[in-house]
């Protein structure tokens, strides 16, 4: 049985109080969002007058009742993980970019933050509206436009505007939570999660997109300040994993994607493994002995990419009389400590065999990360918390690599779970036994020999979806996601 399902009951009695709660504030909501609209874009009074503000205010009410309750799904779709608005991520990401920054593509092939802000609401109500519940009366001009299939990139132009896409989301989501508090709904925690885990992930890419931006189209928010530095707990070194066997994959009663099932036993040889993921310093050896300009160091569809596409360094570096690199709102100088990112899997394929290692492939960075036990983390099974890992900062970056000695991994290494996604060799596919559920589109669609299987969740990934089982996936020439690696052998 799973959690949500346990707690049915007592949730569902709370659930229905919050409905009628929010129906009386329905009027409220109104006057804020037209608030909203009339004021300008760009202040941080947006952030808290947006129609989100709405769904803080009744987290932070079921908090107050004091009564756990252990439902992935309800607690973020209420914002009650940590009692702050589920949508913080995004809601204050369009005021960031002012006027036109939302609604302007980062680049060719790049669909505007906009686009993926509707694309969520537009999601929400396809799997929780039409599919769980049988409600098809929501905007069909919505789905269209934010299909991400069938609508072609470049439709994604021209898009209503922010305020009425922000309508439109916060209608969803109060037709959701609604859907939530009656038994078919609740019962129905694998749709809520879906969702959820979708949302989230579209938070990543938005943060990419903004990151993205000329810092002239940005601004850092009042008030948010870059997280501390952690401690370091290790500078290198290399661990050598002895021959073993373990389960791979999701098998706990939590959410996993059909990808990550079903779980099972791999055996793996020994390996060697670094404890930390490689540095901007580590990759300026690669960049100052001619890496990008040796065809030996790269495969022959690598090196057509590098040549095709004029790549020289990692996207994330900018380029000058010094090295510097991009932050989320500013340039700054390089960190030569921190991890190297920016780089698509060509790259950290070619510094791997300059370097005379290789990555290692998913099955034993998984095994690195877990050991032999059932964890769900590196550290084990406990809730992720700042102090074990950096992740869920919508406003840092990356830190130094072999901090947080906290969510050390059964084999000592560090930085397994955030910090930067780390590619594998692995190309995605199924796992044995593979099922596509409940849509091909999530993961079948990508099993097409290009893309490569990244591990472990980056800075930007919010911790309700962090989990050592896992698979991102991306192109091999992807390279603007905050994904870096760390070298085996
Ligand atoms: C697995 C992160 C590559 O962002 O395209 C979002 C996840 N799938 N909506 C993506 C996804 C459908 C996917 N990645
Ligand atoms: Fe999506």
């Amino acid at each position: 049985m799973s959690p949500c399902l346990r707690v049915s009951e007592p949730l569902c009695a709370k659930l229905s109080r919050k409905r009628e709660e929010l129906r009386t504030q329905r009027l409220r909501d109104t006057e804020a969002r037209s608030f909203a609209a009339r004021d300008d874009l760009g202040t941080s009074d947006d952030v808290q007058h947006s129609p989100h503000g709405c769904y803080a205010c009744a987290a932070r009410r079921i908090d107050d009742t004091g009564d756990p309750d252990d439902c992935r799904s309800a607690r973020v779709f209420y914002g009650a993980t940590d009692g702050a608005d589920p949508r913080r991520n995004h809601a204050p990401v369009c005021p960031r970019c002012g006027r036109d920054g939302p609604a302007t593509a980062a680049g060719p092939g790049f669909r505007p933050i906009l686009w993926h802000r509707g694309h969520i609401g537009a999601y929400e109500a396809y799997w929780i509206l039409h599919r769980s519940k049988g409600d098809t009366t929501t905007s069909a001009e919505f789905q269209r436009i934010f299909d991400p299939i069938n609508t072609p990139r470049d439709d994604a132009r021209n898009l209503p505007p922010l305020d009425e896409i922000d309508a439109y989301l916060a209608d969803v989501r109060r037709q959701s939570v609604s859907w939530l508090s009656e038994p078919g709904g609740a019962a129905d925690t694998a749709t809520f999660d879906l969702v959820l885990e979708h949302e989230l992930q579209h938070q990543e890419t938005m943060l990419y997109l903004l990151h993205l931006l000329d810092p002239s189209r940005k601004r850092r928010p009042d008030g948010l300040v870059d997280r501390e530095r952690p401690d370091l707990a290790a500078t290198n070194g290399r661990v050598r994993v002895p021959a073993g066997s373990f389960e791979i994959g999701a098998s706990g009663p939590g959410f996993g994607y059909d990808n990550e099932r079903p779980a099972h036993r791999v055996e793996v040889r020994s390996f060697g493994i670094d404890r930390t993921l490689v540095t901007n310093a580590q990759f300026m050896g690669f960049v100052d002995s001619g890496g990008y300009t040796t065809p030996e160091y790269w495969t022959d569809k690598g090196w057509a990419w590098l040549e095709s596409e004029n790549i020289e360094h990692p996207h994330s570096w900018l380029p000058g009389r010094r090295w510097r690199v991009r932050g989320l709102f500013e340039d700054r100088e390089m960190d030569p400590s921190e991890p190297v990112w920016g780089v698509s899997w060509y790259e950290a394929d070619a510094y791997a065999r300059w370097a005379g290692r290789r990555l290692p492939t998913e099955i034993e960075w998984e095994f690195a990360a877990r050991g032999t036990g059932s964890r769900v983390y590196p550290w084990g099974s406990a809730e992720p918390k700042p102090n074990l890992g950096n992740f869920d900062d919508p406003t840092g970056g990356p830190t130094p690599v072999g901090g947080y000695p906290d969510g050390v991994s059964p084999f000592g290494l560090l930085d397994m779970t955030g910090n930067v996604w780390e590619w594998t060799s692995t190309e995605f596919a199924g796992y044995p036994g593979f099922r596509a559920d409940p849509y091909p589109e999530y993961s079948e669609l990508w099993f097409d020999g290009d893309h490569r299987v990244a591990r472990g969740g980056s800075w930007a990934t919010r911790s309700p979806i962090l989990r050592t089982s896992f698979r991102n996936f991306f192109r091999r020439a992807f390279r603007i996601g905050f994904i870096g690696f760390r070298l085996a052998d």
